[in-house]
């Protein structure tokens, strides 16, 4: 290995987790947080209560001003949050931290009907047999770095799709399941010159194809990152890799993306994921792997079309595995384009890869390792890092329930030998932080206002609501030299990871347009049926398939009451012709588990079977009108 000395040697020597600070480190010393693979169990649970400080010393310091955002007045950013198990994406201002909306993703949202509507049944495919997700990262689009306000993009973790939101609507238009992976964890954006593709990680290993061959060998058990394109949302391509795949990032060129591996041993038991002291950062070659599918030089897992290149192995064109300490968790891209950093979680270090050393990596002009130009040592259990956009980054240290900032360069002139502390502060979090991400800095316009941590538990900072805690969403202001703790945002299961952007980069419309394709269905059921969706309200019955055509229009629908046969498939579609701002309409029937929402202009349905004689009231569900109580009509199901 060509590269710096410190390499093999250092790497061997680093403590698991070495401790930072003389008051945490006699109690951690007495925990099971040293052993290897108490980390992240029992032992995280112990430090919280370690942790639990006075009511004084909970006052954070920190300017509550700066925060406040007065009745009538707007944030300064939104936030997108992603919600993890609960499956939907959550929409925040920041700095208010006030939760503006909720779109429901892999969800069943019984305020909307997603995953009841026939537009949200479309769109959910043939994974709507699935009521649930694990929604972890949620990106957006990006055009020459910075972000374009067209989508966001979301993985589940749970079921293995990655779902796309139009940003004009805040509506999911997309959900694609990805083959021959087995759960989605990491994913990011191209960030230039253009989403481009939305990269995805396989994280379990599994046989492929996973049909019940080799169920007791995973020596044939195996993983893959895949390419999606952002706009068609097809897959692309898929990289068949070594390993596994945790978190991912791009870089700004356009032509790398890069992923933690933190199961180099390909094992299948906690033992097994840790026997080895280094795994992987995984670097792909978009370019090298483009090149391979239009020549044709790929293959195909059996029962499938995806292209998929063999990415395994040291001398391939599509990766490279640079080894870095013990179980890696996330990589974050430095806003100026110039480092990966892949934060150790099992190691106390970060490790900074260059990103323009990367093409002589890929010519094999170098070794793995002379990409590597600094491993700071920050502190236990680093998950992920932020940037201020002003070179300082800060990583989130789980074990240490603290925020790192840090200084990069001065990291990379530590790491050359120079007497230089690259440490800038520590700032107690409340507790076990996971993801971090400040104002912007996942683009190369990271303006360094307001970072949000994600901790994961909340303990004794709020009034109890009984054994599942919220979690507990920090605000730190970093506009300054030092950080400052301003809010605690108490949040439900349990958003993972978030983005925020300028109100100007997205430009949410508040009225549909009436050619939006999201209800192209309904739209064709109309023209079969000779009905015009904008003046018709009518009965149109097909055989046992009954089509119910309403307008809606404040307090009123367009039919009073409508009459099908038990048995009948009926279908209800409604447009609301309202085109007031805010002037949603809703539709529901009692004893029939329907409801969906019909914002202004738009036209929802609902397909159901009326397997119950008698009279059954349809109602609007959202407060509409003086009269909202009687906008109201009867289902009469005459007897079979
Ligand atoms: S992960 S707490 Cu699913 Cu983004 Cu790191
Ligand atoms: Cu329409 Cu309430
Ligand atoms: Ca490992």
């Amino acid at each position: 290995m060509s590269g710096n000395q410190r390499d093999d040697q250092d790497l061997a020597n680093t403590p698991l987790l070495a401790p930072v600070d003389e008051g945490r480190r006699r109690f951690l010393a007495g925990s099971a947080m040293l052993g290897a693979a108490g980390m992240a169990g029992a032992a995280g649970v112990a430090g919280v209560g370690a942790l639990t400080r006075s009511p004084a010393a909970q006052a954070a310091a920190g300017d509550a001003a700066n925060i406040h955002v007065n009745p009538g007045e707007l944030d300064s950013y939104y936030g997108f949050w992603s919600s993890g198990q609960s499956g939907e994406v959550r929409v925040l201002g920041v700095p208010s931290m006030r939760e503006l909306a909720r779109i429901p993703v892999f969800n069943r949202c019984s305020a909307t009907g997603w995953g009841q509507t026939n537009e949200s049944l479309a769109v959910l495919g043939d994974s709507a047999r699935f009521q649930n997700g694990d929604l972890h990262h949620v990106h957006m689009s990006c055009t020459d770095g910075k972000y374009d306000g067209r989508y966001l993009y979301a993985n589940d973790k749970l079921n293995t799709r990655v779902a796309r939101i139009r940003l004009d609507i805040m509506r999911c238009d997309k959900i694609v399941t990805v083959p021959n992976a087995h759960s989605i964890h990491g994913l990011r954006v191209q960030k230039a010159p253009k989403t481009g593709y939305v990269f995805a990680n396989g994280e379990m290993i599994v046989p492929m194809p996973n049909d019940g061959r080799h169920l007791d060998d995973p020596d044939q058990y195996w993983s893959v990152f895949t390419g999606i394109d952002g706009e068609s949302m097809e897959i692309k391509w898929q990289v068949w890799v070594d390993g596994n795949l945790d978190n991912c990032n791009a870089d700004y060129s356009g032509r790398f993306a890069a992923a933690t591996c933190y199961n180099a041993e390909r094992g299948v038991t906690l033992q097994d994921k840790m026997r080895f002291e280094r795994d992987w950062v995984v670097v792909f070659d978009i370019h090298a792997i483009e090149r391979a599918v239009a020549n044709g030089d790929f293959l195909n897992i059996e029962g499938c079309e995806v292209p998929v290149v063999d990415g395994r192995g040291d001398n391939n064109p599509f990766t490279r595995y640079i080894p870095v300490p013990k179980n890696p968790h996330g990589i974050n891209a430095t806003p100026d384009g110039k480092y990966l950093i892949a934060n150790g979680k099992l190691s106390p270090t970060c490790t900074v890869i260059d990103t323009h050393r990367l093409p002589d990596l890929f010519d094999n002009k170098i070794e793995l390792r002379d990409t590597v130009v600094a491993e700071p040592e920050l502190g236990l259990g680093p998950l992920h890092t932020t940037y201020d956009g002003r070179g300082n980054a800060y990583t989130t240290l789980f074990i240490d329930s603290q925020v790192v900032k840090w200084n990069i360069e001065d990291a990379i002139r530590h790491y050359a030998g120079e007497e230089v502390s690259y440490i800038r502060q520590k700032l107690d979090v409340h507790y076990q932080p996971g993801h971090l991400n400040a104002t912007l800095a996942e683009t190369a316009e990271a303006d360094g206002q307001w970072l949000v941590v994600l901790s994961k538990f909340s303990k004794d900072r709020f009034l109890p609501v009984g054994p599942l805690h919220p979690e507990n969403d920090q605000l730190i202001d970093i506009s300054g030299d030092e950080m400052k703790l301003v809010h605690d945002g108490p949040a439900f299961a349990e958003p993972h990871d978030c983005i925020m952007c300028r109100p100007d980069q997205v430009r949410p419309t508040a009225i549909f347009n009436r050619d939006d394709p999201f209800w192209a269905q309904a739209r064709q059921w109309a023209e079969e049926d000779g009905v015009n969706l904008e003046t018709d309200s009518k009965v149109v019955r097909n055989g046992n398939k009954v089509r119910v055509y309403l307008t809606a229009v404040a307090p009123q629908y367009g039919l009073n009451e409508f009459r099908v046969k038990q048995g009948d498939e009926v279908t209800v579609i409604v447009t609301n012709l309202d085109r007031i701002e805010d002037l949603s309409h809703g539709f529901a029937i009692i004893n029939y588990g329907v409801s969906m929402e019909v914002n202004p202009q738009q036209t929802s349905s609902v397909t159901f079977t009326a397997d119950r004689a008698g009279v059954y009231w349809f109602f609007c569900t959202w407060f509409c009108h003086a009269l909202h109580m009687e906008m109201a009509g009867r289902m009469l199901v005459e007897p079979a």
